[in-house]
C-alpha cells in the first residue's frame, strides 16, 4: 500500500494530526467492536484501521496536542494556559493536576527550549517523553 512508504510518511501523518482526524470522528480510538463493524470507505480510514497500538498512541500525541494548541493565539503552539488545561485534564494521573501559576510558569520555563514562552510541537513530544520514560522508570521497579 502506498501509504505506508517511508517517504512522505512523517508529512501525512503531521497532516493527519492537523487536520484529518478531527473529521475522522476518532476512528483509532474506538472500540474493537465499533472498529468491526465500521466499512473503510477510503485509503485513510485503511491506514488508521490498520495503525498498531503504538502508531495509535502516536497519533493520539499529535491529536491531543493541536485539540489544546487550536484554542488561542497560534494553532500550532501551546500558550501557558493551554498547556495548563492539556496537563489537567489529559496528564492527570501521570503529574497531578497544577494549580498554582507559579508551577504553570516553572513547567513551561522548562519545556520552552527555544524561549518563546510557548511550547511547539517538538517541545512538547520532548516533554511527552521525559514522562513516558519517568512511567517506565516507575512501572518497571513496581
Ligand atoms: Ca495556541
Ligand atoms: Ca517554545
Amino acid at each position: 500500500m502506498e501509504c505506508f512508504e517511508l517517504r512522505g510518511l512523517e508529512q501525512q501523518v503531521v497532516n493527519y494530526g492537523r487536520k484529518e482526524i478531527r473529521s475522522q470522528c476518532l476512528v483509532p480510538f474506538c472500540s474493537h467492536k465499533e472498529r468491526g463493524e465500521r466499512k473503510t470507505t477510503s485509503r485513510k480510514e485503511e491506514l488508521i484501521f490498520a495503525m498498531s497500538d503504538l502508531e495509535k498512541a502516536m497519533m493520539a500525541i499529535i491529536e491531543t496536542f493541536h485539540q489544546y494548541s487550536g484554542k488561542e493565539g497560534d494553532k500550532h503552539k501551546l500558550k501557558k494556559s493551554e498547556l495548563k488545561e492539556l496537563i489537567n485534564s489529559e496528564l492527570s494521573h501521570f503529574l497531578g493536576e497544577i494549580k498554582e501559576q507559579e508551577t504553570v510558569d516553572k513547567v513551561m520555563e522548562t519545556l520552552d527550549a527555544d524561549g518563546d514562552a510557548e511550547c511547539d510541537f517538538q517541545e512538547f513530544v520532548a516533554f511527552i517523553a521525559v514522562i513516558t520514560s519517568a512511567c517506565h522508570e516507575f512501572f518497571e521497579h513496581e
